[in-house]
C-alpha cells in the first residue's frame, strides 16, 4: 500500500493522508465524481442559452453565451461535499464570480432563488453568494462542463452542501424574503453548511 493513502480505511473510504482536517463531519473521501439528479438530465443548447438575474433588483438582465463568455473567468480550486455524505478534493472548475453578475444588477433583497433549465430550484442568501465563495461555471478540470454534471452552465457555491451548485442553472430571482427550493421543501435545511452538519430541517 503507498504511503499516500492512509492505512485502515477500506474501499472508496481511503482518503489522502493529512485531508482529515478537510473533510467536515459525517463524510467520507471520494476520489470518483458521482453524478446526483433528480429527473432527466436536460440538454440545453448554447445558441438558447441564457443567464438571468431578475426579482428584486435596480437593474435585471440576462447574458447570451456568447456575451457570458466576454466576462472575466478564473479558476475555482475547491473541496465539494454531497449531503449524501460523499466529499470530493482538490477538483477545479472555471467560471465567472457571482460578485461580476451581481454587480451589474443592483440587488435589493437579501436572498435569492437559482433556478434551472429542468425545473430544478434551491435557494441561497445572497450573503453566501458573494465575497469570492459562488462561481456559474462553465468547465471542469480544463474541459467544458460535461452534461450530466450541469453543463453548459451550473452554480457552485462549495461551502454549501452541493445541492446548493444548481446544475443546468438558468438565473437568479432575488428574493426580499428566503423561501425554500426543491430539495429545501423535501426536508434539507434552508442554509446548507456542511461543517456545521445543516443537512435536514432540524439540523
Ligand atoms: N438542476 C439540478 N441541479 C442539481 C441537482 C439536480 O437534481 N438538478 N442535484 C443537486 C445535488 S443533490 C447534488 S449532490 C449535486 C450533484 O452534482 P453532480 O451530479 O455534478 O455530482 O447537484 C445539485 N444540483
Ligand atoms: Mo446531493
Amino acid at each position: 500500500m503507498s504511503d499516500f493513502i492512509s492505512r485502515g480505511f477500506g474501499g472508496r473510504r481511503r482518503q489522502p493522508k493529512g485531508m482529515e482536517g478537510r473533510i467536515p463531519p459525517g463524510q467520507y473521501y471520494e476520489p470518483g465524481f458521482p453524478v446526483l439528479t433528480a429527473g432527466p438530465t436536460p440538454h440545453v443548447d448554447t445558441a438558447e442559452w441564457r443567464f438571468s438575474i431578475d426579482g428584486v433588483v435596480g437593474a435585471p438582465r440576462s447574458w447570451t453565451w456568447e456575451q457570458f463568455n466576454a466576462l472575466p473567468f478564473e479558476d475555482v480550486p475547491c473541496d465539494i461535499h454531497c449531503v449524501t455524505k460523499w466529499s470530493k478534493l482538490d477538483t477545479t472548475f472555471r467560471g465567472v464570480s457571482l460578485d461580476t453578475l451581481l454587480a451589474e444588477v443592483e440587488p435589493l433583497g437579501g436572498y435569492t432563488m437559482a433556478h434551472c433549465y429542468g425545473g430544478y430550484t434551491t435557494n441561497v442568501a445572497l450573503e453566501e453568494l458573494t465575497g469570492g465563495r459562488a462561481w456559474v461555471v462553465t468547465e471542469h478540470e480544463g474541459e467544458p462542463l460535461p452534461t450530466e454534471h450541469g453543463g453548459p452552465a451550473r452554480l457552485l457555491v462549495p461551502h454549501l452542501y452541493f445541492w446548493k451548485s444548481a446544475k443546468w442553472v438558468a438565473g437568479l430571482r432575488v428574493l426580499d424574503s428566503d423561501e425554500p427550493g426543491f430539495w429545501e421543501s423535501n426536508g434539507y435545511h434552508m442554509h446548507g453548511d456542511p461543517w456545521r452538519e445543516e443537512r435536514y430541517w432540524n439540523d
